[in-house]
């Protein structure tokens, strides 16, 4: 009797040892995937200090705007997401070209939830140019084909700082032939609007210090867009589902509760 009871519990064990073999929790390259919302090819213009195009608004070819916001979604050899992996060991790197970012300017949106997604749709703090958009993964990159992204900014020589170096080398390829890399406003013509938009990045460069390394931006650019949606994600901000809810029935105590701005 006692033998046909732990049949069952030998199998059980059997059972969990041959599902669980499979669970690393180390993301594999191969098995995780990187999408983008846009259809197409899009354009980001770059500033070093994140004052350009966050990813929700890239740049469709003869102008206008499309959310081009990209999916991370990690997974283990077994297929089993991700969860909780760092956001500052998921970042954006080009596939082709000098572009190049500061310290942390292209890290994830947050952390990977339980079904180990992510997003990247914050601007990055960035400079150079360069096409193809690769997901990097602690160092690791996705296996899979970059992304169709065209990447520009002001600071032309990717030094992290705009200045007259960066205006020469824009007035060169502004009297030259086409270069994609000066086209700011992408439309296949170098002309005043690519002008506003270096003027608009000129002494820009990377913040002091970019990332506090405790989920939250410790320089974040001033852009209603980015102040936006760190109040609404949750990564950033702890109070961030209460507001719409809580109007109603707000009392004193529950002001006196929210927080200070520092
Ligand atoms: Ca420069
Ligand atoms: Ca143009």
């Amino acid at each position: 009797m006692k033998i046909r009871l732990l049949i069952p519990v030998f199998l059980a064990f059997l059972f969990i040892d041959s599902s669980s073999a499979d669970v690393t929790g180390i993301p594999n390259m191969e098995l995780s995937t990187a999408t983008s919302t846009a259809a197409t090819q899009v354009s980001i213009w770059s500033l070093p200090d994140g004052g350009g195009d966050d990813l929700q608004h890239a740049r469709v070819f003869g102008g206008g705007w499309t959310d081009a916001t990209i999916t991370l979604t990690l997974v283990d050899s077994g297929s089993y997401p991700v969860f909780l992996y760092p956001l500052e060991d998921l970042w954006l790197e080009a596939a082709e070209g000098n572009f190049t970012t500061c310290t942390g300017g292209s890290i994830a949106d947050t952390h990977t939830d339980v079904n180990g997604q992510t997003t990247f749709s914050l601007p990055m703090h960035a400079g150079g140019s360069g096409s193809g958009l690769i997901v990097r993964v602690a160092g690791d990159t996705l296996t899979q084909a970059p992304l169709p992204f065209l990447l520009n900014s002001p600071d032309m020589n990717a030094d992290l700082t705009v200045n007259l170096s960066d205006v020469i080398i824009f007035v060169e390829a502004y009297f030259g032939s086409y270069d994609v890399a000066a086209d700011f406003l992408w439309d296949g013509y170098l002309n005043l609007s690519d002008v506003i938009l270096l003027a608009t990045g000129l002494s820009t460069s990377c913040p002091s210090r970019l990332f506090s390394g405790s989920g939250s931006y410790a320089a974040a650019p001033p852009r209603w867009t980015d102040i936006h949606k760190a109040m609404l994600s949750p990564a950033l901000n702890a109070f961030s589902p209460t507001p719409a809810h809580s109007a109603k029935n707000q009392t004193l105590s529950s002001r006196a509760a929210m927080p200070r701005l520092a």
